[in-house]
């Protein structure tokens, strides 16, 4: 997992030095290497890697995958969204350098993360098939609108269901869809399972992240805590307390474990990696 988690660092360093020099290279480079923990990318490669495939000829994808994730938390931090000073254990891009500089370094992450993909030399059909269900997922009717309704209902209160569908577009989009363009590439037949493993997965993740809100410290989390509160947000600890949503995260990655076993691939690598995740701190 380090090996592989030292790759895609190794890679996005290198894919940045063709930026022209300037306040938003320097902003791209701030943002995207300061020790994220890589787990979209890491989704989409170890899921190449459940089949056996030789993922290095996709390293970009999982590139393009961060630099969008990247590109989102910039975003999220402005002061016209959630408004924070910490993320990763650093100033935020806009307290960094300044705000226009920040939507800017965000801009351009999302290109480029088009560019880079644009860029490999694999089959034109399926580079397309890809590119659409990443920017999809991405787009406004992925994590955009997922991160719409979740301002919309700051200062609202969300019940459970719009709780849920807040999650799965903000969180669940850019959490499947590696699994997603790995099936793609290895097997679509099994798309649609790898879709429903990626948004439980997704769901439970967020789920953690609203418990590390109110549990974690902000030195081990790199960002603020409590700020769910601070915004006035429907979080699942909100409306069901931490008992009952460590519950729910449970059960979701028992599903997620089972749904894994169920196929024929090599397990061990994605249960490695989901169990990383089930155990997060962070
Ligand atoms: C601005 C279009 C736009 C979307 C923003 C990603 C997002 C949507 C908002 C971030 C708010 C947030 C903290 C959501 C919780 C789940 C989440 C995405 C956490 C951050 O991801 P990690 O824990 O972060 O994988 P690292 O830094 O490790 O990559």
């Amino acid at each position: 997992m380090n090996k592989l988690r030292s790759e895609i660092n190794q890679r996005l360093t290198e894919l940045l030095i063709p930026i022209k020099d300037g306040q938003v290279k320097e902003a791209m480079n701030y943002s995207l290497l300061a020790g994220g923990k890589r787990l979209r990318p890491l989704l989409f490669l170890t899921t190449l890697r459940a089949y056996n495939i030789d993922y290095h000829p996709y390293m970009d994808i999982a590139c393009a995958i961060e630099m969008i994730h990247t590109y989102s938390l910039i975003h999220d931090d402005l002061p016209g969204m959630d408004n924070d000073d910490l993320r990763r254990g650093r100033p935020t891009c806009h307290k960094q350098f300044d705000e226009a500089t920040a939507i800017l370094a965000g801009d351009a992450l999302l290109n480029q993360a088009m560019n880079i993909v644009l860029q490999i030399p694999m089959d034109a059909i399926l580079k397309i098939k890809i590119l659409t269900r990443l920017f999809t997922a991405s787009g406004p009717n992925g994590m955009i609108y997922g991160q719409q309704q979740d301002l919309y209902y700051e200062n609202r209160q969300a019940n459970i269901e719009e709780l849920q569908d807040i999650h799965k577009h903000k969180t669940g989009e850019l959490i499947a869809v590696g699994m997603q363009l790995a099936a793609l590439i290895a097997n679509e037949d099994d798309y649609d399972i790898w879709s429903q493993i990626g948004f439980d997965l997704g769901l439970a993740f967020q789920i953690q992240d609203d418990i590390l809100d109110v549990t974690g410290d902000s030195a081990t989390l790199g960002k603020n805590v409590g700020s769910d509160i601070e915004n006035n947000k429907s979080t699942y600890v909100s409306l069901l307390g931490i008992e009952e949503s460590q519950k729910r995260v449970d059960e979701l990655f028992k599903k997620c474990y089972e749904s894994v076993y169920a196929m024929r691939i090599n397990h061990g690598v994605i249960l490695e990696l989901l169990t990383v995740i089930l155990k997060r701190v962070n």
